[in-house]
């Protein structure tokens, strides 16, 4: 009885150290391939940059940017376009594996970084599959909604089409972004119901945020009156708590805003776009 109990033990033992070692090399693995920084090509006025930016700096995750200015058709260029066929900012290249499109970015990160409170990790417990759902719906959702902030205002009041005047030039964008932010307003009020006004709440969490809002957050605090002043957000309380929510939670968020406030004080337009 005695030879099988210690027999059992050290067997125990054994497995034990075989699963330490394999579990001391899957983390010194994820630790080399964590603390590699990963080239991020972009500038920061880019919101969907911006995004990424929050998401590194509010975990420490090392990068190097590399500024490529869409406003100055950087985009365009071959060696660029030889990196990223499609010819956008954000992007990235990470030790030679390359992906493109903020959220794709913000998904990759979290999941290679295991940043499972900012994008629930895991398919073995339906509610992080859920909490994921709920997640992506806004990365999904914001293409064609938020989005307006800058396709539809903020770059024809910059490059407004010939003939028009900027007010007319962006007078559809905003109706558009209204609706859209009709729809996260009520989204927020019920949301914040019945919850103590101190408490921060987000799209999808409470008291910190998600990638969500890490992806909405830029197209919407560019336009208000610290930045280039062209939405006016009363109307909007639910909003503007959540948006204090942000500013107040994210350490990064000064450094992140500071260069739209000061490119919304001296941008004035750049060579139109062929
Ligand atoms: N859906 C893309 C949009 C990216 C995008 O529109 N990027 C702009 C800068 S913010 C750009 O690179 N524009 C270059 C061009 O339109 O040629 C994302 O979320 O990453």
């Amino acid at each position: 009885m005695f030879g099988t109990c210690r027999r059992g033990l050290i067997l125990k033992a054994i497995r034990n150290r075989s699963f330490n070692v394999v579990g001391s090399a899957q983390n010194e693995f994820r630790r080399q391939i964590q603390s590699k920084a990963f080239d991020l090509y972009g500038f920061p006025l880019s919101q969907p940059t911006r995004s990424i930016l929050f998401l590194c700096d509010e975990n420490t995750i090392p990068y190097n940017l590399i500024s490529v200015d869409a406003r100055k058709l950087e985009t365009r260029k071959p060696d660029f376009l030889q990196l990223f066929p499609v010819g956008l900012v954000p992007a990235i290249n990470d030790d030679g594996f390359r992906v493109t499109e903020g959220a794709a970015i913000l998904q990759y990160l979290c999941e290679k970084h295991q940043l499972s409170s900012w994008y629930p990790l895991g398919f073995d417990k339906l509610e992080a599959i859920q909490a994921r759902a709920k997640i992506n719906f806004w990365l999904h959702w914001h293409h064609s909604n938020l989005r307006h902030s800058t396709r539809t205002i903020l770059v024809p009041y910059h490059y407004p089409p010939k003939g028009l005047t900027k007010e007319e030039a962006i007078s559809k964008g905003v109706k558009d972004y209204g609706r859209a932010m009709k729809y996260v307003e009520n989204y927020l009020k019920q949301r914040h119901e019945n919850v103590d006004p101190n408490k921060r709440i987000f799209l999808c969490s409470d008291d910190t945020p998600t990638i969500a809002d890490l992806l909405v957050l830029p197209e919407i605090d560019q336009l208000n009156s610290e930045a280039f002043n062209l939405y006016d957000y009363s109307p909007y309380p639910n909003v503007l708590r959540w948006l204090n929510a942000c500013q107040t939670s994210l350490k990064s968020y000064d450094q992140n805003f500071s260069f739209v406030k000061k490119e919304a004080k001296v941008w004035t337009g750049m060579p139109a776009r062929k």
